[in-house]
């Protein structure tokens, strides 16, 4: 369009020569070699404005204890489905447990539904480093058959896996402040160590101010309600270790929600995946591998947290969980926990509002969806 104020004064000039305008007569000569009549610079490549993926939805750090318990694999599916729907864009996940077969079998449920090269990181100290289900025998280890039967491209040797510091601090330096959500589901000891990390070739801010300048919100699975000796997660696992926890609680620096235990203890998920998933899914393998046997549900903590993270208290199903603010969680050295009043404008915890049937159906039939362009 622009030059279309050429055009007039082009004529002017060229009036006694025979300007014509539009395309009233056609040349009878084979017209000369076209170059536009108005000389302009070439317009300069397009560089886009927006980061290579851009986020849609929640933007989510998922830090899971992948491959103690199988509910981690139904809750990453389910982010998986919510970012096919664009409510959630998942920015990296790391692994709470030490197991080097524990980044592939996540990056195995990333493949399959489309997402290879989502970050994965890997918790560093060597803190539950036998990844099997902790009332077990070590027997049904499912992320070392998910590693080694699907396909994948991350390595099970953990010195070719980054630390999960390293991908949360070069995930959360490359976001817009105050907009990640980070998602635990497992022990806490990749976010103490978040917390206490220094600068680095990612961000000149140490880790406690990197998070509160980036994240938004820490949604924990983990505690119960008013209190717990023996939570798996508070108290540190076998170690018995409390100090990750205890780190987190009393320093972490945003907002954060935790969904106790009792929250979603009656909901299960996972029953149906044999029936309606096909023989290759590897969520529905999950499942197979932890029971030994298909058809069996579990417990859904992982999947609320991921609803909530994402949602928050309602979506188009209605509303399915509130808030309560009264009270804060305390946590001792020997990783006894309580909640005590008053609040303290950090802790939230979460309460369920919606029937245990019908948030059974809803998570159901996420984490049933087969991923877009299957
Ligand atoms: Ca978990």
């Amino acid at each position: 369009m622009r030059n279309i104020k050429y055009a007039l004064p082009l004529c002017l000039a060229l009036l006694l020569s025979g300007c014509r305008t539009g395309a009233e007569e056609r040349p009878q000569q084979p017209p000369p070699v076209t170059e536009p009549p108005v000389t302009e610079p070439p317009a300069p490549p397009v560089v886009p404005d927006e980061p290579e993926t851009p986020v849609q939805g929640a933007a989510i750090i998922y830090d899971t204890d992948f491959g103690l318990d199988v509910d981690d694999v139904g809750a990453l599916a389910m982010l998986h489905v919510l970012a096919d729907r664009g409510e959630a864009t998942l920015l990296g996940v790391v692994s709470n447990v030490s197991d080097p077969y524990s980044p592939a079998a996540i990056d195995v449920i990333n493949t399959y539904y489309g997402r290879p090269d989502i970050p994965v990181g890997l918790a560093e100290g060597g803190y539950y480093a036998e990844a099997y289900p902790y009332w077990r025998d070590p027997s049904p280890r499912y992320i070392k058959d998910l590693a080694e039967t699907f396909p994948h491209d991350t390595s099970t040797n953990s010195a070719g896996v980054p630390t999960a510091v390293a991908v949360y601090r070069e995930v959360l330096a490359a976001q817009p402040d105050r907009s990640v959500t980070v998602v635990s589901v497992g022990f806490m000891q990749n976010m103490s160590a978040l917390l206490a990390s220094g600068p680095d070739v990612f961000s000149p801010l140490d880790g406690s101010a990197l998070v509160r300048q980036k994240v938004k919100k820490l949604v924990i699975m983990g505690g119960a309600h008013p209190g717990s000796s023996k939570d798996l997660y508070l108290a540190g696992g076998r170690e018995m270790d409390a100090s990750f926890a205890k780190r987190v609680l009393e320093t972490w620096p945003t907002q954060t929600v935790f969904n106790t235990g009792e929250v979603c203890g009656s909901v299960t998920n996972g029953q149906t995946l044999a029936a309606t998933t096909p023989e290759d899914n590897p969520v529905r393998a999950s499942y197979t591998m932890f029971f030994g046997r298909e058809g069996r549900g579990r417990t859904s903590w992982d999947l609320c947290s991921v609803l909530y993270s994402v949602r928050g208290l309602s979506g188009p199903e209605g509303r399915y969980f509130d808030t309560l603010t009264d009270e804060h969680l305390m946590l001792s050295r020997e990783g006894i926990s309580r909640w005590v009043a008053p609040g303290n404008d950090r802790h939230v915890r979460l309460t369920r509002t919606m029937d245990r049937r019908v948030l059974q159906r809803l998570l159901e039939d996420f984490i049933t969806a087969e991923p877009v362009g299957k």
